[in-house]
């Protein structure tokens, strides 16, 4: 008699644990799937004036993702092209080059696109930007869904960043 009471309690026991790790499986993927659509959150993008004839101007922001994340490319009608560069210190010379694989975002930090650090660069713009103007741009992410940026356009204000750009 005790062994079939033995043996039901076990199948009990296994259907209440198999119970048990059902509500937890779905949680469980939820991080994996949330990767696919986890906002960036975007603040502050604002390109520089261009004077005259500028054949690129320079645009900022400040990105954070919820999870691991890379801007990946940048398009905007008001541009021939958007290219993802990094200025930095170069054996005393500012120096700046394209990120072919762009701007990594590492989870809940903040990453800042700012003069004399990471930039977008706006070549050939389609017209002289002009501060109080705004220009759209498409920010494409690696994992994150793309997302439509407006741009205020501010003044040039003798800023040095601005010759580095003038060279390139
Ligand atoms: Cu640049």
């Amino acid at each position: 008699m005790r062994h079939p009471r033995f043996g039901l309690l076990a199948v009990g026991l296994t259907a209440l644990t198999l119970a048990a790790c059902q509500p937890s499986s779905p949680d469980a993927a939820t991080p994996a799937s949330a990767t696919g659509t986890a906002q960036v959150t975007v603040s502050d993008p604002w390109i520089r004036e261009t004077p005259p004839n500028a054949a690129v101007a320079g645009g900022y922001l400040t990105l954070r993702s919820a999870a691991d994340d890379r801007l990946v490319s940048v398009e905007s009608a008001a541009a021939a092209a958007v290219e993802i560069h990094e200025m930095r210190h170069d054996g005393g010379m500012m120096r700046m080059r394209e990120l072919p694989d762009g701007v990594p975002l590492a989870a809940g930090t903040d990453v800042e696109l700012r003069p004399g650090g990471y930039h977008l660069m706006f070549i050939d713009p389609v017209e002289p930007l002009r501060a109080g103007a705004t220009v759209e741009a498409t920010l494409h992410f690696e994992h994150a869904p793309a997302q439509q940026v407006q741009f205020d356009v501010r003044p040039l204000a003798g800023d040095a960043a601005a010759e580095g750009h003038s060279g390139h």
